[in-house]
């Protein structure tokens, strides 16, 4: 494994608020740059906004502003929600700014002057709303966007193309030697069937017919197209080609990085084909790995701002918490396959692993620590009870199994290890019985193993869960009795890590959810009525 990630999300477009689909994809992120650091790997991890195109320039006259006051707006609400979500990202690009635009007019300048762009003119369908041109066979008979699903129009114009022709060879030889590129990889065979085989056409890369983007300098009539501009925001912001290129070469050009993008099955076409070739015309080594999530839906269609059926995430973390929704998040979406928003689902979610297991396992635990020793966690012995070593092995399982399936990004498995070894601890104290084992003083020395391997088995849980529960976690921690640095540098496996530590009884971590309160309670929110 190498010894360092640089892990970004798409900068997503400030046409409008963000979504429960963006939270998805920023929060699968940052669990996975959380579960890096806390496993003492240095993490990198951008996120940003693509603030340029027609879209929003026609929305910023719609409202009444400038392109820039419009945007400068929006993203001041991504600010707040990633906030709120308690995202750690390291840095957030705007494709706005200078930083960027310099990238983006030195790398078309390069691909000019080695004829990799060329000046011509395009003829397709195009859909303003993707900003995506169309062959006719994607847009079919009825001329609908195969993204959106609304009507595409025909357009010509006199502009800049990349020659993809060029780069199509090295990127199918690129793909073969790195089997590992895309995940899931079903996503190569897509991108080999439907649009390598085909034929692929060259891309525009630049347009006449709207201001809001970076000028081209050669010829300034011409604003750079969205792709070219906005994937260069992953080496603009480590300052590629800038007079500070310190973190690009840190995070980019050694080896010892592994670059990740995550992504959503939207955009995976720019990321898996046109991205690489940008930066092999660069002469600019490849991301090791893309991650294609896949996308949620609501009551079957797509949820997108286009459609304006989307659910605001802003009011579900207000009324049952950061955890609770990052939780829901990552558990309920198995990676890779689309997925639906579903109130049901959530507030079962949220009782059954989260109040019941968790929540339920750490207070027992702790209120039997205060009946039978005071509050004071017994030293650790090995095999006292004749279930202390089956606990004690599925504990180093299941820190093996969430590291190798947190490292492949299959969050949702991970979880579902953690959930099992709560599920274990649970049911060893049902195989224990420490309120028997309490009445006969001979058995003192069993009811201590109990008590602290239960204290161990939460440690744990507490540890793998943390990533997703940044606050529950966090508040298992303090009744564990365990200080700032034990909790975050201890090593994992240490079993005696949390002899003689006193306990200290708190709130139960998740309070059980009334369903026949919380989910007409959603069912409100996403008919956009609160
Ligand atoms: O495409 N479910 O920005 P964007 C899950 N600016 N994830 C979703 C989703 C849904 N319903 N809807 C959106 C763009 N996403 C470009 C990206 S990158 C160089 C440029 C997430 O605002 C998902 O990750 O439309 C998707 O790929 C991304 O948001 C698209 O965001």
């Amino acid at each position: 494994m190498k010894k360092r990630f640089y892990i970004t999300t798409p900068i997503y477009y400030p046409s409008a608020k963000l979504h429960i689909g963006h939270a998805y994809c920023t929060t699968l992120t940052d669990v996975f740059a959380r579960s890096k650091r806390e496993r003492g790997y240095e993490c990198f991890f951008l996120t940003g906004a693509d603030e340029h195109g027609l879209k929003i320039q026609k929305n910023a006259e719609a409202a009444g502003v400038t392109p820039q006051q419009f945007v400068d707006n929006i993203v001041e609400g991504f600010y707040k929600l990633w906030d709120l979500l308690k995202i750690t990202n390291d840095d957030f690009i705007r494709t706005t700014q200078d930083r960027h635009i310099k990238v983006v007019q030195e790398a078309f300048t390069k691909m000019l002057n080695q004829g990799d762009i060329y000046l011509g003119k395009y003829e397709g369908w195009y859909c303003r709303y993707c900003e995506a041109f169309w062959t006719d066979t994607q847009v079919g008979k009825e001329h609908i966007c195969p993204d959106c699903g609304r009507e595409v129009q025909k357009a010509e114009e006199e502009a800049y193309f990349f020659k993809t022709s060029k780069y199509v060879d090295s990127l199918l030889k690129f793909y073969d030697e790195n089997p590992k590129f895309l995940v899931p990889e079903s996503r190569k065979n897509e991108m080999i069937n439907t649009f390598i085989k085909p034929g692929l056409e060259d891309l525009c890369v630049s347009r006449t017919s709207f201001s809001w983007g970076i000028p081209v300098r050669e010829n300034p009539k011409h604003v750079v197209y969205v792709w070219l501009d906005a994937l260069t925001n992953y080496i603009s912001a480590l300052g590629y080609g800038s007079d500070n290129p310190e973190l690009y070469k840190k995070y980019w050009e050694d080896e010892d990085t592994e670059i990740i993008h995550i992504l959503g099955a939207d955009i995976t076409r720019f990321h898996a084909i046109y991205w690489p070739m940008f930066l092999e015309s660069l002469g600019v080594r490849k991301p090791d790995r893309e991650f294609v999530h896949g996308l949620l839906m609501m009551k079957d269609s797509k949820m997108s701002k286009s459609k304006g059926n989307v659910v605001d995430p802003y009011p579900l973390v207000e009324r049952y918490g950061v955890d609770a929704v990052r939780y829901y998040l990552t558990r309920e979406i198995s990676f890779g396959s689309d997925g639906s928003f579903s109130p049901e689902q959530f507030v079962e979610r949220i009782n059954a692993d989260l109040a019941n297991s968790y929540g339920n396992l750490l207070n027992r635990t702790i209120g039997m620590m205060t009946k039978y020793f005071g509050g004071t966690i017994p030293e650790y012995k090995s095999q006292v009870t004749e279930f202390d070593g089956s606990l004690e092995s599925v504990i180093a399982t299941t820190i093996k199994s969430y590291e190798n399936a947190m490292d492949d990004l299959k969050i949702t498995d991970a979880i579902v290890y953690v959930n099992e070894l709560v599920n274990r601890a649970n049911k060893y104290i049902d195989e224990t019985q420490p309120w028997v084992l309490a009445k006969d003083p001979a058995n003192t020395d069993k009811l201590a193993s109990v008590m602290n391997h239960l204290a161990y088995a939460i440690f744990v849980a507490s540890r793998l869960y943390h990533p997703v529960l940044v606050t529950a976690s966090d508040k298992a921690f303090d009744q564990l009795g365990l200080d700032k640095k034990e909790r975050e540098y201890a090593n994992i496996s240490n079993k005696n890590l949390l002899d003689n530590h006193q306990v200290n009884k708190g709130e139960p971590l998740f309070p059980r959810l009334d369903a026949n309160i919380e989910v007409p309670f959603i069912n409100e929110l996403m008919s956009g009525n609160k």
